[in-house]
Parts: structure tokens; sequence; C-alpha cells
């Protein structure tokens, strides 16, 4: 009796509110275009530029916003089929994510090449300087799942396909010329190790812990690229200004079957740039999509991001006489001994319209070579020569996912394969067979001889047997070259990383195993890290190769090879109130004269008045556009406005944070008050300058166009 009591009470006020809503809120009521839905939020009906809605068989729709029910509060019905297909394809709509490299983004480009390569390879891509083939770059990080945050300590992946005249070319590369491994077997291990601990389900993204330095402990091999991954390669400013690697050495081939071996390299016209760690990880928290934002953004301004091709050119006795194996993928050929040859640049100059549809549903494949182009026997890319079309049928579950428009080729197409969940093309013709005895368009198509893909016949000798070459050994070497090549800045950065994953780790012994290797490398690496470990220096482990002392590469340091140059990166200007009109108006100019872009920071996201009176809305409130945003900042109070900035606390990180990242700062105005209260009275240096006249702002152009201020002091 009581619930049946309490039930009907229900049934009564909810009655009373359906009362309300109905006149208020029941779309069918209108009949005008727009018209106040559920919730109140405006619906539009079909008309001026949209389109009728209608189901994804085609059928018009009625009503989008409520589902077909018996009575005006009775069961949903299941002849609803509009409802039932919409969250039928709601409910399919995420697909597996990529295992490794699962974050990415992308964007459409074009290669042109600059002169023709005929003499060493037959690929059409290359056939004369000029000749324009359209790309597809997806550029990402490995470890991190999709929804992980742009700036981790990563590898990044930047993989580039072709769409030649002779078939797709996925130059599947990273911004690292080396790998952590030798072989394609051991790469499940190493990505296990390197994912999330499988028993709590992190850390996520990144390699700062126990089972990734267990592993690269254990495997020597993999010491040389986590020096490149310790250092400020990992941690990019942006795509555009990174370079990128094919790794593997492969092969060119001429017309007339004549090979040579190649390396494939980007490089980026802006030239390369780096964030430092502590910036990275609060770029992490302020803007998780950074990487994107800036690719997105670069695209959309029309200003599109730019690599060089080249190629590292050798033959056989150059193999042969180099100390290194060139089909050991932890290892280089050092520029400096074969130079990299431009051969064609790449602008990315289209964004996707669906990243869903391409950069999601982009399939590469090292496999993926033009006649010109061919493997060689490197076990790691022999290895994902299998790896990349299997993964791409447990992603996009179809056989038929080269005929999504991203992975379509450009050229025609024409086979016997048929069928399979999700063809999309009506394959004409009365045979599906060869050899056939048909005619004219039953015929279908014919294989072509020497015109198409001839694998280079390379020899092929010896027993069957599951071995590591012995060329393969050496670990150090390279790893100390690329050490000894780095500026005294880098070196410390490099340190400090290490210092900072293996402190993650809390198995001791783990981290002595790591430290142990790298004092193989250089002993002061091993000190320095083992200084900051707050750990005895353990003793170097005992080498599989003896270690060979190299010149050093100077192509190998960011910083020795930086431009000179403010183009493509973002001045933060913060603004305070009564700031001086000229000198904002000013700066901004130079500053998009120089290439780069201003983006104004306010305590208010609605702005600041300037002196003239003219109010300067901010793109960014300053407690959500920290100085890690931008590559240099400038702070332009008014003569009064400094107090109020002083008070705001993101406004005193804004520039304590600038200061501790080695950036420029440009100061105008009532600036006192805020360097008080952020504790940098007294502490600038010649990298924080005015900009309040024609000529201060001429000098800090200059500035912020060359290096941060590395040697900034930064004790209190
Ligand atoms: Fe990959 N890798 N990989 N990899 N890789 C994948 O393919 C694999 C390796 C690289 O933006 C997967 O479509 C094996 C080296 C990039 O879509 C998978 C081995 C290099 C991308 C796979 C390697 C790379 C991938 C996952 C060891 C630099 C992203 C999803 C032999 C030269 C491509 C997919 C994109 C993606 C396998 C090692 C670069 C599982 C087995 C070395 C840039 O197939």
């Amino acid at each position: 009796m009581a619930t049946k009591k309490t039930t009907k009470k229900a049934t009564k006020k909810t009655s009373a509110a359906r009362a309300k809503s109905k006149t208020k809120t029941n779309p069918k009521s209108a009949t005008t275009g727009d018209e106040v839905g559920n919730g109140g939020e405006l619906h539009q009906r079909a008309g001026g530029d949209s389109p009728p809605m209608t189901t994804a068989q085609g059928g018009p729709v009625e009503d989008d916003n409520n589902s077909l029910r018996a009575g005006d509060r009775g069961p949903t019905l299941i002849a609803d089929h509009a409802f039932r297909e919409k969250i039928f394809h709601f409910d399919h709509e995420r697909i597996p994510e990529r295992v490794v490299h699962a974050r990415g983004y992308g964007a459409h480009g074009v290669f042109e090449c600059h002169e023709s390569l005929a003499d060493i390879t037959r690929a059409s891509v290359f056939a004369g300087a000029g000749k324009k083939t359209e790309t597809f770059v997806r550029f990402s990080t490995v470890a991190g799942n999709l929804g992980s945050f742009d700036l981790a300590r990563d590898v990044r992946g930047f993989a580039t396909k072709f769409y030649t005249d002779e078939g797709n070319w996925d130059l599947v590369g990273n911004n690292i010329p080396v790998f952590f491994i030798q072989d394609a077997v051991k790469f499940p291990d190493l990505v296990h190790a390197v994912k999330e601990e499988p028993d709590r389900g992190f850390p996520q993204a990144q390699s700062a812990h126990d089972t990734f330095w267990d592993f690269v402990g254990l495997m020597p091999e993999a010491t040389h690229m986590t020096l490149w991954q310790m250092s400020d390669r990992a941690i990019p400013r942006s795509f555009r200004m990174m370079e990128g690697f094919g790794v593997h050495t492969f092969r060119f081939v001429n017309a007339a079957g004549e090979s040579q071996f190649v390396k494939f390299h980007w490089k980026p016209v802006l030239g390369m740039q780096s964030v430092v760690w502590n910036e990275a990880v609060k770029i992490n928290g302020a803007d998780p999509d950074f990487h994107r934002r800036d690719l997105f953004d670069a695209i959309s301004a029309g200003d599109f991001p730019q690599w060089e091709l080249g190629v590292q050119v050798f033959d056989d006795a150059f193999a042969d006489a180099f100390d290194f194996d060139i089909l050991d993928a932890t290892k280089i050929v050092p520029e400096e001994l074969v130079p990299v040859r431009i051969v064609g640049t790449m602008t990315l100059n289209r964004l996707v319209d669906n990243v869903f549809a391409e950069i999601e549903q982009v399939a590469f494949m090292t496999q993926n070579v033009p006649p010109g182009i061919d493997f060689t026997n490197d076990p790691l890319l022999q290895g994902r020569n299998f790896s990349y079309l299997d993964t791409q049928l447990k992603r996009l579950g179809s056989t038929n996912f080269s005929q999504l428009p991203v992975n379509a080729p450009k050229c025609p197409v024409a086979h016997f394969q048929r069928d399979g969940h999700m063809q999309m093309s009506t394959q004409p013709g009365r045979t599906a067979y060869e050899p056939n005895s048909f005619t004219g368009a039953d015929r279908g198509p014919r294989e072509v001889g020497a015109d198409g893909h001839v694998p280079f016949p390379d020899e092929v000798a010896g027993s069957m047997r599951r071995i590591r070459a012995e060329s393969f050994a050496d670990h150090y070497s390279q790893a100390r070259q690329f050490w000894i090549s780095q500026t005294p800045v880098e070196q410390d950065h490099i340190v400090a990383s290490y210092a900072f994953e293996l402190g993650k780790c809390e198995i001791p012994a783990i981290r002595e195993r790591v430290v142990a290797n790298l004092r193989n490398v250089d002993k002061e690496l091993a000190s320095g890290i083992a200084d900051k470990l707050g750990m005895p220096l353990p003793a170097a482990s005992k080498p599989a190769a003896p270690v060979v002392e190299m010149e050093p590469s100077p192509a190998l340091s960011i910083l020795d090879n930086a431009k000179e140059t403010f183009e493509g990166r973002k001045l933060g200007l913060l603004i305070g109130e009564g700031a001086d009109a000229a000198a904002v108006k000013r700066l901004t100019k130079a500053v998009e004269k120089a290439g780069g872009t201003v983006e104004v920071i306010a305590i208010a996201v609605g702005g600041a008045i300037l002196s003239d009176g003219s109010t300067l809305a901010a793109k960014q409130a300053v407690a959500g556009g920290p100085s890690v945003l931008y590559d240099a900042v400038a702070v332009v109070a008014g003569s009064e406005g400094g107090k109020a900035l002083a008070d705001e606390p993101p406004a005193r990180d804004f520039v304590t944070d600038a200061f501790s990242h080695f950036k420029v700062i440009g100061l105008a105005g009532a600036t006192d008050p805020l360097l008080e209260a952020a504790g940098l009275a007294g502490r600038l240096d010649d990298a924080c300058l005015p900009v309040g006249t024609a000529k201060e702002t001429t000098a800090y152009i200059a500035r912020i166009a060359g290096p941060r201020k590395w040697d900034r002091d930064l004790s209190a």
C-alpha cells in the first residue's frame, strides 16, 4: 500500500512538470525555421544552407530530438528505425587505436623534386626538376594512447605517403635516425616495456618507469637510441621544427637495374627547435594539443611548413669499409662521411577535412615502395614489412582499407582481388582470374614484367639460423659519438633527463644497470647521472665489442645547427591597463615582419584599454595563456597597470617561467611591481630587453631570432 502511494505522488509531480514543459519545449509546436527544442537550445530545420537531414539510407528524418514513444511518457518503440540506426552507428564509432603511434596529427601536401635522379633510381617521384607528387603526412608520439598529451618525452613518428604515379610510397620514419632494437622480434617486448605497466595501467605516455628502463638496461643495443630520446629531440617545439629519418638503409635501383644504398632525411626549412623539460611538463597541462594546434594554426594561416628531402647515397664499397653494419638500425651513417644531398621539398598545404576519415584511417605500410626503391635485409625493416599490413586489417577491419580515399593510390589500380568486407569498388568484367582467354573489358589486367617492381636480385646465402650478426655487436661507439657531438647545454639536458627518468624507477638495480652501461658511453655522462640520482657510480658493464673513438658529428646537435630566425614562432605579449599603444603596435608589426605571430594576453580575455583609449582584446586570459606556450615573451604594462599584473599569480608565473626557461623577455611600461613580485627584480640579464621605443624593438626582434639565454643565472 505504502509503495503505491509514493508512486502515485511521484507521478503527480512529474505530470505537472510535463504539462509545463509541453507548451515551452515541444519542437513540433513551432512552425517556423528555427525553434526551441528540449533544454531550450536552438535547433535548425532544413532550409537556407542546411540540407534536409536523412538516415544513412537516405530517408528524410522527421524529428532528430525526440525518439518515438508510445504515449507522451511511454516506452521508446523499436519501430523507431531512425533512432536505432543512429545509436547503432554511434555504438560502433571507435576502432582499435594504433598499438604504437596512437596519437597523431596530419595534413596533405605536395613533394617537388629538384633534379632528376634517374642515374640512381627509376622512382618516378625523382623523375626530374619540378616533378610534383601529392603527399599525406602523419606525425605522432609513440607510447601514449590516442588521448594522451603532445609534449611527452618520446620519439615522434614522421610518416609520409607519396601518391606516386607508380603506386604509393610510404616512408614511415621517425624524428630520430636510429631505433631501440636491431631485430623486429623484440618489438613487442620493447612496446610492452614502455607502455603502461599491465598490473596497474600507468604510467601513460612516458618511458619514466621501471619496466622501460629494465628492458633498456638488459638490451644494451638500445643505449644509442636512449641518448637521442633523453636529448631535446624528444621534446620538439613543433612538428614543423623537427627532422625526419627513414632510419633503415634502403636501396635505390635505376632503370638498368643497378643499385646503391640510400638513407632518407627530412630537414625542416624552419630549422630545429625544442622546448625544455620543465616547459614541456607545463605545456601538457596548459595545452595538451600543443603540437596539433600548432600545425593546424600554421596551415590555416597559410604558413605552410616545408621540409627538404635529403638522401645519403652510398655503394657496396662504402658499406663494406664502414665501421658499422649498414643493416643495423641502431646506427647512423654520419653526415660528415656521406653528405646529405637535398633532392626535393615537401610543403604541407592542406588540412584534413575530417580527422577520423584521414588521420585515423590512414594506413602506412613500409612495404609500399614504388619501382626504383627497394628494401635491404635490415632485420627490423624485414619485420616491419610484415607488421604494417597485418595491423591495418585489425585496425580498419577490412582487407579493402586501401580503397579509403586517404589510402587509395592516385594512379590507376587494376587487379583480380575481389569482394571482402566493405568492398567499395564495383569491379567490372566477367573474369577475376589469370590466365584467361577473354578479350576486351572482360580480359582484365595483365602483369607488366620489367616495368613492374622488380626486386633487386640480392645474393642470399648461408645456413638458416637464429643469430645476431657479429657486425651488430658494437652498442656504444655511436652513442658516444652522439654524446660528444652535443653542446654543453645539450649534454646537461641529457644528464638531467636520464636522472629524471631513472629517478622514477623504484628498483635501484634497474638504475644501476643503465648507468653501468652508460659508463661505456662516457664517464662524465654516467657520473653526472649518478650524482643527480644520489647513488655511487657503478663499474662499467662489459661491452660486447670494443668502443671505437669517433670524431664528433656536428650535424647531431640541435643548438649548433639552429637557424637565426623568428619565422614560424610565436610571441606571447602580456598587456596591462594603459599599455603604450604605439609600443604594442610596433612590436606586433615587427614580429609579423619577422615571420612570427603575436598572441595578446591580458588579465582578462576582454583585453585592456591602451594608452590611446582603444581596447585591445586578448586571445588568452593570462591564467590560460602561460608563457610556456610561446617562444619569447614581452610584457607591456601601462604606466599604472604594473600593480594589477603584480597582484595576479598567473602573471607572476608568466614572467618567472619565461625567465627560468631561458626565454628572451621584452619589457615596457611599469613592469617593476610585477618583476618584484615575481622575484626577478635585480636578476634581469642581457636577454631581458626594453621594447618601449622603435630602436629597442628592433634590437629585441634581432635577439628573439637568436638562441634562448642558455647561460642565464638561475640561482636566486
Ligand atoms: Fe612502427 N609500427 N614498427 N616503427 N611505426 C606502427 O603500424 C612496427 C618502427 C612508425 O602514423 C604500427 O599502422 C614494428 C621503426 C611510425 O600511422 C605497427 C617495428 C620506425 C608509425 C608498427 C616497428 C617506426 C608506426 C602501429 C619493429 C621508424 C605510425 C599502427 C620492427 C623508422 C604510422 C600502424 C602512422 C606504426 C610496427 C619499428 C615508425 C604495429 C613491428 C624502426 C611513424 O604496424
